[in-house]
């Protein structure tokens, strides 16, 4: 591997621990707290996971432990889309399970969930681990997005584990890999196999959260990064003053990216998709509210902007989220026929046919780019690839062509030029920051002592975050209690729950609070690049997101 400078100085960095997971280790003890249900569906959930129901929450505080010691090989697997700091729960995991015991082992499934369904897996042994210490990326083992769903997958998982002496897996993922991990542990329990299954929270959407799971590993590192160029775009446009600069943010239904990125660098319009939820804004109401302030600031003489979309936009759009679960309803039940199809017009003609007559009007007035990508095919959890879609160029078009009404009619005067972005890859492998290296440590440090206390079906919890670490409060969730009926592929499944936006949390009452001022001054701020030496209030500042949500 050909290393940059940084990349060196990172292997040098001591990511930090809880105070409580840096006692020794046979002082280290699981404390049970409450039994848990789920907020909804319980019955159903109940029914599904008979074993792995109801558990208690645990948190690790000081007393004795005798067991801690004993031999122990986990399984690791990184799934679902990379997010800064991976590499680091496996080495939190890692240095754990070495410094319970020389002796015990880490195995790494490779290529996400199908490794241990096709045993492709690998020792990681301490050379192996050091290249990677500290930097982004899953390329360590890899990852997938195989969805373990079937006896025989289960089977064949179970028999990796047996080869390799495989006693817990760690899984490492966002909602869909964690009820991954829920469904395997139940099934190894039933199984009586005696082999544990620990989830850790990764994702950088920030849709994977509760009381418990404050943020998701990866958020806090990502959203800096795509801050960062936004802060670089928003000086670009206040130069030149020319441009309205489209930008769509990763982060799949949710829109806490672009909240957060909207809360560290203040644009003239930020979108929300739950608020536009809430209030059945229609996509032409959408685009009336963008006009509007694109005439209002050309009425000052300001050309220039910069627009914030999330990703999932044209998912709580009413018509639009109508329109989608139709179609996604329709490939899975007509698939046969549609695959019939021969050319696009046919593909459009056949999905016109069999839609809603309000979705039909919806799709035929849809610009027939965007057409083709609501067609595409859906991920194996039956998810609408929402960062193929290119929102931004759809809103441009639009926005275009409303401001040009406007002018003919006397309500706008100036002069409108878009550029689209689409920012999401650029922050999926960035160097963890100071948070995301500290944090996905602890995380993969922790699960270790979830393995050593015998759980199963929990995930890996580390809390308090927006203190020092040494205050971060460790210990484990059940996954059951995240877990709700929903309807994937046309049926009824057992999923975590995404967490959304709370339109009356801190964090978008803060936005909501001074997005006219942005849109009406140029109030831009410019966050940098992502500081990994320095003084702490530039190195180690947690997201606008959680100092808000913990402000006491
Ligand atoms: P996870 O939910 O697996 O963490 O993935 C996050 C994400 O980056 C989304 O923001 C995005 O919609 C999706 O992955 C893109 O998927 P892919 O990597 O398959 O293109």
């Amino acid at each position: 591997m050909n290393l940059s400078p940084l990349q060196k100085a990172r292997y040098a960095y001591q990511p930090k621990l809880p105070a409580i997971l840096c006692q020794p280790f046979d002082t280290i003890v699981p404390v049970l707290g409450a039994k848990t249900t789920p907020e909804a569906d319980a019955d159903a959930i109940k029914k599904l996971f008979p074993h792995t129901y109801g558990m208690e929450t645990v948190t690790f505080q000081k007393g004795s432990n005798k067991n801690i010691r004993k031999p122990l090989n986990v399984g690791v697997i990184l799934s679902g889309g990379q997010a800064p700091g991976g590499h680091n729960v496996i080495s939190g995991l890692f240095d754990a399970l070495k410094k319970a015991n020389p002796e015990n082992k880490l195995i790494g499934f490779k290529g996400g969930p199908s490794g241990i369904i096709e045993d492709n897996a690998v020792e990681i042994t301490a050379d192996f681990l050091a290249e990677f210490r500290n930097t982004g990326g899953f390329d360590i083992i890899g990852s997938g997005r195989t969805k373990l769903e079937t006896e025989d997958q289960f089977k064949k998982a179970q028999a990796s584990c047996i080869k390799w002496g495989v006693q817990a897996v760690v899984i490492i993922g966002g909602d869909d890999s964690n009820t991954n991990a829920a469904v395997l542990a139940e099934y190894f329990k039933n199984n009586d196999s005696g082999i544990q299954v620990i989830g850790c929270p990764k994702t950088i959407d920030g849709d994977l959260k509760n009381e418990s799971i404050e943020v998701s590993f990866g958020f806090d590192t990502a959203t800096k990064t795509y801050s960062e160029l936004i802060g670089n775009i928003e000086r670009d446009a206040n130069s030149a003053k020319k441009y309205w600069h489209f930008i769509k943010l990763m982060g799949r239904s949710a829109s806490h990216i672009a909240l957060e990125c909207a809360l560290q660098t203040q644009p003239s319009i930020a979108l929300i998709s739950e608020e536009i939820e809430k209030n059945k804004t229609s996509l032409t109401g959408v685009v009336e509210y963008i006009a509007n302030i694109i005439a209002s600031r050309a009425a000052k003489g300001m050309n220039f902007g910069v627009i914030l979309i999330p990703e999932g936009l044209v998912e709580f759009i009413p018509e639009v989220k109508v329109l989608i679960e139709e179609i996604n309803d329709l490939l899975s039940q007509k698939a046969e026929a549609y695959a019939l199809c021969t050319g696009v017009e046919e593909q459009f003609a056949f999905i016109t046919k069999n839609l809603s007559a309000q979705s039909a009007t919806v799709f035929t007035i849809l610009p027939e780019g965007i057409k083709k990508q609501l067609l595409m095919d859906r991920d194996p959890h039956g998810n609408v690839q929402v960062s193929r879609i290119e929102t931004d160029k759809l809103l441009i078009e639009m926005t275009g062509n409303k401001l040009a009404e406007m002018k003919k009619e006397g309500t706008y005067v100036g002069k409108f030029s878009g550029q689209n972005h689409f920012f999401g890859y650029e922050g999926r492998c960035a160097f963890p920051s100071n948070f995301d290296a500290d944090y996905c440590y602890s995380l993969g440090f922790n699960a270790f002592f979830l393995i050593a206390s015998g759980m199963t079906g929990y995930m890996s919890s580390v809390k308090n975050l927006a203190a020092p670490a040494a205050e971060w409060v460790a210990g484990g969730i059940p996954i059951t209690m995240m877990m709700n009926m929903e309807q994937r592929n046309g049926q009824m499944k057992p999923v975590i729950k995404k967490a959304l936006v709370e339109l009356d949390g801190a964090p978008f009452t803060y936005f909501a609070a001074h997005r006219a001022e942005w849109a009406e001054k140029t109030s831009f701020v410019f966050p940098g690049a992502i500081q990994y030496y320095g003084p702490a209030e530039v190195c180690d500042i947690t997201t606008r997101t959680l100092a808000l949500e913990q402000t006491k």
